[in-house]
């Protein structure tokens, strides 16, 4: 069973719009773009762009491209070097690029810290939010939720180059599902031309299975393999990850992927 890391996925529960999502969304931009040093301020752009996606639409019908417009205005933002994915291992790969800066996830890009944790969505024939539901992935597909993330995420995996890496869940049957976001999409975006290697991190409970040698990550691997990307995969447990990300542990970033 799951026993780490599985943050609810919010996207599913049936809330609705976030309160002061606008407030939200354009003071983390603010404090991301100020963060990185930035001189040009365009989250009363990014924000516009963003509503734009799915403000006036049928909640079940707003799709990936929608948000092109929104994508293309963040654009110069995207970090690309050292890149971590994950899949169903959403607290610790966070923990772990949070304790070490070493790596960067999509939430450590100003898209996914803008959006991290929120929900959102339309009404077909009003230009107002919904505060009191909207659909998650049980619903309906193409929900603002969503279609959102596996955008985002698209142009996540686009941009990536050098080494990166993908935490999975080691303690699932299938830690590699070709039905997840980063099966389904980030892997099919991978550009092996300028990808040069994927360190595969199977996070398990304990050492005692090894699930680098089951067949769902033997399929990573030939998918990427017939891209033309290298790959290599280390079981690694929840604790080893703990006492390698520990403050005193200067090389935590090699103790994890390397
Ligand atoms: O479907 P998943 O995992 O494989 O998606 C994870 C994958 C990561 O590598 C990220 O780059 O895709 C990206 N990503 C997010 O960054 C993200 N933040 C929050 C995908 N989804 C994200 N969410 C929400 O979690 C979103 O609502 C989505 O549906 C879930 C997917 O989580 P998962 O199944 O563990």
């Amino acid at each position: 069973g799951l026993v780490f890391g599985l943050k609810k996925n919010k996207g599913t529960t049936n809330k609705g719009t976030t309160r002061n999502l606008k407030e939200i969304v354009v003071e983390r931009c603010l404090m991301f773009i100020k963060e990185v040093d930035t001189s040009d301020n365009k989250c009363d752009q990014i924000w516009s762009t963003f509503k734009h996606a799915f403000i006036g639409k049928n909640p079940c019908n707003v799709k990936m491209g929608d948000y092109d417009q929104f994508i293309d205005t963040v654009h110069q933002y995207i970090s690309r070097n050292k890149t971590l994915f994950w899949s169903k291992t959403q607290q610790i790969a966070h923990d772990f690029t949070k304790a070490t800066k070493c790596f960067m996830t999509l939430e450590d890009t100003l898209v996914g810290y803008m959006m991290d944790g929120l929900t959102w969505c339309g009404q077909n024939s009003s230009m107002e939010f919904d505060y009191t539901y909207c659909p998650g992935y049980k619903e309906c597909e193409n929900n603002p939720v969503s279609s959102f993330w596996k955008r985002a995420s698209m142009n996540f995996a686009e941009s990536a180059q050098g080494r990166v890496a993908v935490m999975l869940n080691g303690s699932m049957s299938q830690p590699f599902s070709t039905s997840s976001i980063f099966g389904s999409i980030e892997v099919n975006h991978f550009n092996s031309s300028i990808i040069s290697h994927v360190n595969i991190i199977s996070v398990i409970s304990s050492t005692y299975s090894g699930p680098c040698n089951s067949m769902s990550i033997r399929n990573l691997t030939s998918i990427l393999k017939n891209k033309r990307i290298n790959s290599t995969c280390k079981d690694i447990t929840v604790s080893e990850i703990q006492n390698c990300t520990s403050k005193h542990n200067p090389q935590s970033c090699d103790c994890v992927i390397n």
